[in-house]
């Protein structure tokens, strides 16, 4: 485990208890630290984000923040601008996956792909209801890629 961080001390992860006895199930599971690597990770990033870029962006890094920047672009046009709404998803997917829009000869498509992205049924998207979207398109891109060039084998 790294440093502790600042703004969040993280403790010590447990040491192993005797044998053939588990420790106890709180502070150590995995899924514990498993979330505290999470809210590490998040914490390097608000740092990232907000704080003064000390070195360039790796092309990772300039990924996640352009997600998160079209994300908050479209978010931001009505309402809850931490959600997309039905017309700002529909605004999105027409400004930005227009090659996809377009080639869809059903109109219901986007209507179905919002119901099936709004996990929660709240009728909006949040950034990970997005970010499914945007995970779904790039595997699907990816094994298009994959399909083509095993084909130019
Ligand atoms: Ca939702």
């Amino acid at each position: 485990m790294g440093r502790p961080s600042a703004l969040r001390p993280v403790a010590e992860p447990p040491t192993d208890g005797p044998p053939g006895r588990r420790p106890v199930a709180r502070e150590g599971t995995n899924h514990n630290l498993a979330v505290r690597a999470l809210e590490q990770v998040r914490v390097s990033f608000f740092f990232f984000f907000s704080k003064g870029k000390m070195s360039r962006p790796t092309e990772t890094e300039r990924c996640i923040e352009s997600l998160i920047a079209v994300f908050q672009k479209y978010a931001g046009k009505e309402g809850d601008n931490c959600r997309l709404s039905k017309t700002e998803f529909l605004t999105f997917m027409n400004t930005e996956l227009a090659a996809f829009t377009k080639n869809q000869k059903d109109p219901g498509v986007l209507d179905r792909m919002m119901k099936k992205l709004d996990l929660n049924s709240d009728g909006q998207l949040d950034f990970q209801e997005f970010l499914n979207l945007i995970g779904g398109l790039a595997v699907a891109c990816h094994e298009s890629f994959m399909r083509s060039a095993c084909c130019q084998k």
